[in-house]
């Protein structure tokens, strides 16, 4: 008999990393977390790079149980879809996002489209699907106002259970974006066929603009890729006016990045970001 051990379903171990020295066990901790709902999300703005405007925000995952309070949002990701429980926080995300977003309407804000980061594990399940008509109901959000994102570094594109499940979204009348964009399984064919919204340049290409004349390359390639093809383009990670000008200078339509805000929490976002977001232009030196 194993005691008063109790030992993970998925890796048999009655303990596994640790983190800061502490010998935890991250699935129970993480399981604990989702029986008591400790999760929250945090909210990073996104703007039009022309007016200033502040057009969305990406929703991150944090975990405010003690043990796990700073674990960032891909490590959480990955823990819960080890876990087994995937299905249960990213369908809690999807619908706290359109709580909040309620809550924002209903305090006379301007709308802003959120977006919410779902992975080929929840795709390829009905789970998340299959809820998120009543939630959109249920906070009367109309569909085009919740992004979901997808990242590229998973081969999402190369598998048709999950093509069908981002079609079905799709039809739903909820926007499609594509996460780091450029590192993973591009297939430029289902941009197109999904049509989808947004290209989300992945930091790593933006973080060198200055010094890597291939990253200028690639970044401007995939603005006109955007263009050429109508879908909005991104640049995510933008930390310095430098690479905020490059951007504007080569068209590209908005930004998310810590020059303009880092992700916090919902309270923290309205008074930022939300409470004078009278579109201003962000003055860039040129
Ligand atoms: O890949 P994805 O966009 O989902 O990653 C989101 C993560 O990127 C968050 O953890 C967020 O804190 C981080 N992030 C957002 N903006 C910046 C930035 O400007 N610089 C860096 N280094 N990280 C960022
Ligand atoms: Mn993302």
């Amino acid at each position: 008999m194993p005691g008063n051990h109790v030992f993970c379903p998925v890796c048999q171990r009655a303990k596994e990393l640790s983190v800061d020295g502490h010998e935890i066990h991250l699935g129970l901790e993480l399981r604990i977390a989702c029986d008591l709902s400790l999760f929250s999300l945090h909210y990073q703005p996104q703007f039009d790079l022309k007016t200033g405007a502040i057009i969305g925000a990406e929703a991150l995952l944090r975990c405010n149980h003690d043990p796990l309070a700073h674990v960032e949002t891909n490590r959480l990701i990955q823990m819960a879809e080890h876990f087994g429980l995937i299905q249960n926080i990213g369908c809690w995300a999807f619908e706290e996002s359109c709580r909040q977003l309620r809550v924002w309407l209903n305090a006379g804000y301007e709308p802003i489209c959120i977006a919410v980061n779902v992975s080929a594990i929840q795709l390829v399940s009905d789970f998340l699907k299959d809820n998120i008509p009543p939630i959109l109901e249920r906070y009367d959000i109309p569909a085009e106002l919740i992004e979901i994102e997808v990242t590229e570094t998973q081969p999402i594109f190369g598998d048709l259970r999950c093509l069908e499940a981002l079609e079905a979204l799709r039809n739903m009348g909820l926007r499609l974006a594509i996460d780091d964009f450029g590192t993973g399984y591009s297939s430029l064919s289902y941009l197109k066929r999904l049509k989808v919204h947004k290209l989300k340049i992945d930091r790593s290409f933006i973080q060198h603009l200055q010094f890597s004349s291939d990253d200028r390359l690639i970044v401007s390639s995939v603005i006109g890729l955007g263009r050429s093809l109508g879908i909005h383009v991104l640049a995510e990670g933008v930390e310095t006016e430098e690479q905020a000008t490059y951007l504007m200078n080569n068209g590209c339509g908005t930004v998310q990045g810590y020059l303009y805000g880092k992700p916090v929490a919902a309270d923290t976002f309205e008074a930022l970001h939300m409470a004078c977001s009278q579109p201003s232009p962000i003055s860039i030196p040129v």
